[in-house]
Formats: C-alpha cells, sequence, structure tokens
C-alpha cells in the first residue's frame, strides 16, 4: 500500500478531506486522479480506499479468475433497501445465480422485441408533453421529463405497472423516496460509520420512512398482479410471454426448479425499479446536452434517423440498432459522464495488481470510470472533447479491450445493458426526428452526483420540425 500515492494533507481521524467536498465524491476522485496518476489511494475516517484507473490495471481488475465484484461503498449502503436482490447480493449468497438465471431470459432479445411497443408507448408521453412546451415558448426539464421517461419505461415494461409520471406536476412519491434513499446512502460514505446514528440522525429516520414507503408500493404492485393471476404485461400489452415481475412470481429455475421467494421479490423489484432507470435517464440527459451544444453532431444523428426511419410513424424494433450514429452519441455521452460512475473489485486469492501491487484475498480497489474513460494512453491528448467518432468500428477495434467499462465488467456486469441502450436509441433517435434542441444562453455543464451522475439544472428549447412526423 505504501507505494500507491496519496494526497499530501492527511489530517488524523478524518484523513484526505482538504479541498474535497462531500456533494461531488465522484468529481473530486477525478481531480486527485489527474494530480496523483493511475492508482492511489485516499483516507476517510481511518479507512484506506484504493483507486484504479490507468488502462492496464483496469484491464487486470477485469480477469475473472482473479478478481470479483466487491459489494462495497455506495453498493452496500443499499443493502437494507435491496437486500440480495441482483444488484446488491454478495458473491456468495444463493439468491444471486438463482435470480440471474430467472431473469436473465427476461434481457433476450425476443423479451426486448416485446418490450418495444410499450418503450414507443411511453416516448409518445414525453412528447405529447413536450409538444405543449414548444408551442407555448417553454424550456423543457431535460434530467427531470428524463426520469419520468425511464421510470415509466421500467414500470410497464417490467411491472405491467403506471406510475402516471407525466400527467403529475410533482414527483411521484416513489421517485421521491427512491431518491431520498440514494441520498442517504451516498452520505452514509461522508461520516465516519460509528457516528452516523447521531450525526445523520434525522436523515437516518427519513431514510426509514423512505425505505418503508419504497416497501409499501411493491407490496402493493405484487398484490396487484397476484389478484390478476399473472398476466405477464397485464395491461393490454399483448407481450404474451410475461413480464419481469411474472417471471420473479412464477418462473422456477430451469436446473433446480427453485423459485425466488416473496421476501426476494420484493427485493428484485425495487431493485430492478431503481437501478432501470436511474443511470438510463442520466445517459439520455447527457446526450441531449451534447447534441444541444454540437449542432453539427446533431445534424447528423438527425440526417440518419431520417434516413434509416424514412417517416414510418412507429419505428420497429428491428429499425432501432440501425441508427449507429446515435448510438456513438450515446457511446461517447457515457464515455465522458458514466452515470454509475465506478464499480469495485474484489482479489479471489491473494495476487499482485498489475505485477506491483500485492492484493490480499478480499483486499479490493474502486474502479473510477470516469478516468479510465478519460486516459490519455487510450483516448488521445483530447480525451476531454466531446467526439463519437471515437465509436466508429475502426476505432473500437483498434482500442485496447476493458477500456470502455459504462456497464462494469464480468458476471456482475449490468443485466439491463440492452435494454437502456435499446431505450436510449431509440428515444434520441424520435428526439431528433420531431424537435430541433437549443441549448439556454450561458448554460455550464455542472454534475450533480447522488451515487449516479445527472447534468444539473439542464434545461433545452425545443423547435419542432416542420417536416417531421
Ligand atoms: Mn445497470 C449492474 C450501469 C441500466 C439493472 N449496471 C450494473 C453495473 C453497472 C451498471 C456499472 C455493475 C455495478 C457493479 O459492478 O457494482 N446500468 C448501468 C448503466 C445503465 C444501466 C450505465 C444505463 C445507461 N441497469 C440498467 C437497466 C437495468 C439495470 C435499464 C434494468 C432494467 N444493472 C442492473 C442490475 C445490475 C446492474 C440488476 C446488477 C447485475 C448483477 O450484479 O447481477
Amino acid at each position: 500500500l505504501h507505494r500507491i500515492p496519496h494526497p499530501p494533507y492527511r489530517l488524523p481521524l478524518l484523513g484526505d478531506v482538504v479541498g474535497a467536498s462531500r456533494r461531488t465524491p465522484m468529481q473530486d476522485s477525478l481531480r486527485y486522479a489527474r494530480r496523483l496518476g493511475p492508482i492511489f489511494r485516499r483516507r476517510a475516517f481511518g479507512k484506506e480506499f484504493v483507486f484504479v484507473w490507468g488502462a492496464a490495471l483496469a484491464a487486470d481488475l477485469a480477469d475473472e479468475a482473479r478478481f470479483a465484484k466487491h459489494v462495497g461503498l455506495g453498493v452496500a449502503n443499499l443493502r437494507p433497501v435491496a437486500g440480495d436482490g441482483l444488484f446488491t447480493a454478495y458473491n456468495h449468497e444463493p439468491n444471486w445465480q438463482l435470480a440471474h438465471d430467472v431473469l436473465a431470459p427476461g434481457f433476450s432479445r425476443e423479451a426486448m422485441a416485446g418490450y418495444h411497443v410499450m418503450m414507443l408507448d411511453v416516448a409518445a408521453r414525453l412528447t405529447g408533453h413536450w409538444d405543449l412546451a414548444e408551442a407555448s415558448g417553454r424550456a423543457v426539464d431535460v434530467p427531470g421529463d428524463m426520469t419520468k421517461l425511464t421510470l415509466e419505461t421500467i414500470a410497464r415494461t417490467g411491472f405491467g405497472h403506471d406510475f402516471g409520471s407525466f400527467e403529475r406536476s410533482r414527483l411521484h412519491p416513489f421517485v421521491t423516496a427512491m431518491v431520498g434513499t440514494l441520498g442517504y446512502a451516498q452520505r452514509l460514505n461522508t461520516v465516519p460509520a460509528p457516528l452516523a446514528p447521531w450525526l445523520l440522525r434525522d436523515a437516518s429516520r427519513r431514510n426509514a420512512a423512505d425505505i418503508a414507503h419504497l416497501n409499501r408500493t411493491v407490496d402493493d404492485l405484487v398484490r396487484e398482479r397476484r389478484a390478476n393471476g399473472g398476466t405477464g404485461g397485464g395491461t393490454g400489452s399483448g407481450s404474451g410471454s410475461g413480464d419481469l415481475l411474472d417471471r420473479m412470481l412464477e418462473t422456477a429455475h430451469p436446473r433446480t426448479g427453485e423459485r425466488l421467494s416473496p421476501q426476494n421479490v420484493r427485493r428484485q423489484v425495487i431493485t430492478f425499479l431503481v437501478a432501470g432507470h436511474e443511470t438510463t435517464s442520466g445517459a439520455l440527459s447527457f446526450a441531449l446536452h451534447y447534441l444541444a451544444q454540437h449542432p453539427d453532431v446533431a445534424a447528423r444523428a438527425r440526417a440518419e434517423v431520417d434516413r434509416v426511419w424514412g417517416d414510418t410513424e412507429a419505428p420497429g424494433y428491428e429499425q432501432v440498432a440501425k441508427l449507429r450514429y446515435v448510438r456513438r452519441v450515446l457511446d461517447e455521452s457515457l464515455r465522458l459522464w458514466p452515470t454509475a460512475p465506478g464499480f469495485a473489485r474484489e482479489a479471489r486469492e491473494d495476487t499482485v495488481l498489475g505485477g506491483t501491487h500485492p492484493m490480499r484475498r478480499g483486499a479490493w480497489a474502486l474502479v473510477l470510470t470516469g478516468m479510465l474513460h478519460r486516459d490519455p494512453e487510450v483516448w488521445g491528448a483530447d480525451a476531454e472533447r466531446f467526439d463519437p467518432d471515437r465509436f466508429d468500428a475502426k476505432a473500437v477495434r483498434s482500442r485496447a479491450p476493458h477500456t470502455f467499462k459504462p456497464f462494469g465488467t464480468g458476471a456482475r456486469a449490468c443485466i439491463g445493458r440492452q435494454f437502456a441502450l435499446h431505450e436510449a436509441t431509440l428515444v434520441l433517435g424520435l428526439l431528433l426526428r420531431r424537435y430541433e434542441l437549443r441549448p439556454e444562453p450561458g448554460y455550464r455543464l455542472r454534475v450533480t452526483e447522488r451515487l449516479t451522475l445527472m447534468p444539473e439544472g439542464l434545461r433545452l428549447h425545443l423547435v419542432r420540425r416542420t417536416a417531421a412526423a
């Protein structure tokens, strides 16, 4: 450990807090990273945390034979809400493999094609809402509206549930509770653990109420489904094959015949409602920001949509993956602002990281995705510049593996990756086809952190395209 650089000013007890802010832990780490190099450590409250972002070291941590996901920091803080749900389960917990095997078919091509029509439906609510704003010359609240969109999408496709987000003027209480617990989980990292019960007493009481609210919402949803006898995609979607909730309630493990327990179903539903929308919402918001800031990129993307979709009113499932350039815009946005800003890896056995840093079994390090994605050795001296052509086929082929990791790595990588990419590409295509995007004069990107990343205060002006459908 002593060979790994750390910030110069260390306070007793508090550690490396000089110049650090509790609101932006990830962006602080980016600053430290630039000063301290591809691997560094920060101490907080007597604990030492190792951060890795150099491409070679990150690639080594991706070796599944020697490393695995570590449930730590922010992820571990979500255990009171999500327990042994898919995202927060420890590797050794039997419910991880069980739920993974039962739910993975819910993300197959076939299943995704079934969600497509519901995704279009939700997108139509967004454009309905945006048309009104456009007609009255109001700017739209991008992160707010993207959060409504992605929450409705996962709720409808996964659970046949409608939160009515676009019909409300205030946030749905479920969202308020969810944002509350995410914020609380992040704050837990900013105080010494033994003092948390005192320092965060009021906050922890509010958090308990938030968790109770999340549980109640989910229990209602499950009761409703059980009462309706489990008709997958129940609200007339006609998907037939059953949605995620049907799978959770009814599908037995193909080999062992085991089923998810009611308690575990509750945790999975919360996990999917949360994991299934925050990060996608952020990804869409950053992409819209960059499209508004780069009219040349937007024009190219829009031309692609016009060419590939023509004026088919409702693009089919197959027509989404054909938007190659739009997808590059999304990838490039996720490169600069991976909305899940890091993931942790632990050593399965005693090993040596990158041939120089000995790690004991169980020792772990945090991969700083946002910095890995800016490593000049991989992305060049202009790594800070937004340029979707970094993701054209030739550029991708010539890049080292494990250098672009917005969805994590290995067995515990994101199960919803295709879902998110399909949803986001579809929505960007629909929006580009319908509107010109104008930034608010003088807006400079600020990024807020509540475990996930989001552009703060991003508002855009819309101009309806005349030739559009
Ligand atoms: Mn998602 C795991 C990023 C969209 C459901 N997700 C992860 C991890 C990252 C991640 C990174 C791995 C974390 C770790 O190693 O600790 N996820 C994203 C991003 C987007 C995203 C950047 C959108 C953009 N995720 C989604 C969607 C869903 C989803 C959409 C569900 C529909 N993600 C999950 C689940 C896991 C996960 C569930 C946990 C998988 C596992 O451990 O088996």
